[in-house]
């Protein structure tokens, strides 16, 4: 049921590397159209690494696993996409409707393509007053569940990030910082809380994922990257926007799949821009370290 691309469809088959994203930080993440120009930038330099762009979503009801310029501007400018998660995609299916791809949704669909990495922003987790809300992003549970590695500039501090760490090492998720001991925080560099392994070489990173896959360890790999200094937010100023739009869920009752697409949003407006700039510096400096580890998975053999 899966509709790929000629080039990821001869990418896989050939067995050379191909990085998946998410469609949800296009069409959910990002304002237009600086999430049509991301979206295209984001797969140019896919492209310069050698490396084939994948883009997740489903389109008219059709399971896509990458994306044609035109399907990618659609994504940008329609502005009524589905948030598609886990449970989303067999309806979105049968219902003939379009969906872009949270974490949870676009790992399990490179899961069922065949990709091992995937390159995404900041993954979902357990949010502030979980123990009141329930609200725990499905991005875990498919953490747990599909055998991908997944590239992110760590959780967005809107989260609470210990409890997000606690679920990952319940379930058996490894958290490995690359060339860092430090668990990022998004737009922060520093969340205060550290990973499980620092490791320095994109290569022994995809010989743990071969091993795991050969002894059948279920489940994903969270690979963590700091955004680059220069583009890191302010620390006392980050969290004087985020006070404000945690108040503003609070009595605006958002809930459920809303969350993170208001807070984003709200994000963005308060500090005019500077959290897309960020966001936009995060996820390129993670797609370069995707682009690494795709082509090291591609490489049979101990380094
Ligand atoms: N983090 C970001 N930008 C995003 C998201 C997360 O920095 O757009 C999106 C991702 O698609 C993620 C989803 O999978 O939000 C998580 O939503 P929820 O918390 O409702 O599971
Ligand atoms: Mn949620």
């Amino acid at each position: 049921m899966l509709k790929l691309g000629q080039e990821v469809s001869n990418a896989l088959a050939e067995g050379r590397p191909v990085v998946a994203l998410e469609s949800t930080i296009i069409a959910h993440g990002f304002p237009y159209p600086d999430n049509y120009q991301l979206a295209l930038e984001l797969e140019a330099l896919l492209w310069e690494e050698g490396v084939v762009p994948a883009t997740i979503a489903v389109l008219g009801g059709e399971l896509k696993v990458g994306l044609s310029q035109e399907e990618l501007h659609h994504l940008a400018r329609a502005g009524s996409i589905r948030k598609a998660s886990l449970r989303d995609v067999p309806l979105l299916m049968a219902l003939g409707l379009d969906g872009a791809t949270t974490v949870a949704a676009t790992m399990q669909i490179a899961h069922w393509a065949g990709i091992k990495v995937f390159v995404t922003g900041g993954i979902g987790g357990v949010h502030r007053s979980a123990e009141q809300t329930f609200d725990i992003s499905a991005d875990l549970k498919a953490l747990a569940s599909y055998e991908v590695m997944v590239v992110c500039a760590g959780a967005k501090s809107v989260l609470d990030l210990p409890k997000t760490l606690e679920v990952l090492e319940s379930q058996g998720t490894s958290v490995i910082g690359y060339q860092t001991d430090r668990f990022p925080a998004f737009y922060l560099r520093d969340s205060g809380l550290g990973v499980d392994y620092r490791v320095d070489e994109p290569e022994l990173i995809a010989e743990a994922f071969r091993i795991k896959e050969r002894l059948g360890v279920p489940g994903g790999m969270v690979v963590v990257t700091p955004i680059p200094e220069e583009d890191e937010v302010d620390a006392a100023q980050f969290n004087g926007w985020l006070e404000q739009i945690l108040e503003e869920c609070r009595t605006r009752g958002v809930a459920g799949k809303d969350v993170t697409p208001f807070m984003l949003r709200r994000l963005h407006e308060t500090s005019q821009g500077e959290t897309v700039r960020a966001n936009q510096a995060l996820v390129k400096n993670n797609l370069r370290l995707g682009a690494q580890l795709a082509k090291a998975y591609c490489r049979e053999g101990r380094p």
